[in-house]
């Protein structure tokens, strides 16, 4: 059985319910709201700290027999979960390079600035000045014209993949700080939200009880 430890508002364990969804895995999801998290008295710090000591999701359990399986990491969790499906990300090894490729890339390039943004503005966990923030805002800006560049269909190529899922999820969140994007990424993540797997959470990008 596979179980998703969540939050009740939007989160990177979004990303791994669009790729449950998207193969049809059966799963069971445990949403914890994030508010009472840091308090070691409430029953979402008990259950969170006993499968991720970092109190973060998503965290994936996948119980088999007698034995759990616990995995952290939005992107590790949902490769494990194509690997389950034994399904390859895309077959071709240049095709999958390329994919990672840029896998890595937002990671590296967008999500750890966003993540940056959002600890400094909505969690306040870092105190950076408004030019700190302005600069983080322009790369941001710079890494998501390199996304809008790869845009032929989906991506990477014309088959959905999981890069389309972190984008979807990356571009919204961008949307947060002002960042403008062209007409043709406004109707990829407009093609991506009409898939029947797409997360109605992951849809509600901007609310300020998301911890993205
Ligand atoms: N790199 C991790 C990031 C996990 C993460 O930061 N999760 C956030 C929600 S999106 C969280 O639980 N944060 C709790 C906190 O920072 O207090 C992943 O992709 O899973």
């Amino acid at each position: 059985m596979l179980i998703l430890f969540a939050y009740t508002s939007r989160s990177r364990a979004e990303r791994v319910v669009w790729v449950l969804n998207e193969l049809g895995l059966e799963y069971k999801i445990i949403r914890l709201n994030y508010a009472n998290i840091t308090n070691k008295e409430s029953p979402e710090y008990k259950q969170l700290s006993l499968v991720n000591p970092n109190l973060k999701v998503p965290v994936l359990v996948h119980a088999h027999g007698n034995q759990e399986f616990i995995l952290t990491e939005s992107l590790a969790i949902c490769q494990y979960l194509y690997k389950l499906k034994s399904r390859d990300l895309l077959s071709d090894p240049k095709e999958e390079a390329r994919l990672y490729e840029r896998i890595y890339f937002c990671v590296s390039e967008i999500e750890s600035n966003l993540w940056m943004l959002d600890q400094s503005i909505h969690i306040k966990r870092y105190d950076l000045n408004t030019h700190t923030i302005d600069n983080l805002i322009q790369v941001v800006q710079n890494n998501i014209s390199t996304v809008e560049r790869w845009i032929e269909g989906y991506a990477c190529g014309n088959t959905f993949t999981l890069l389309d899922v972190l984008c979807y999820h990356l571009l919204t969140w961008a949307s947060m700080y002002s960042i403008t994007i062209n007409e043709k990424t406004r109707e990829y993540l407009a093609l991506l939200e009409s898939r029947p797997s797409c997360p109605e959470l992951m849809k509600r990008a901007g609310s300020h009880t998301n911890i993205m």
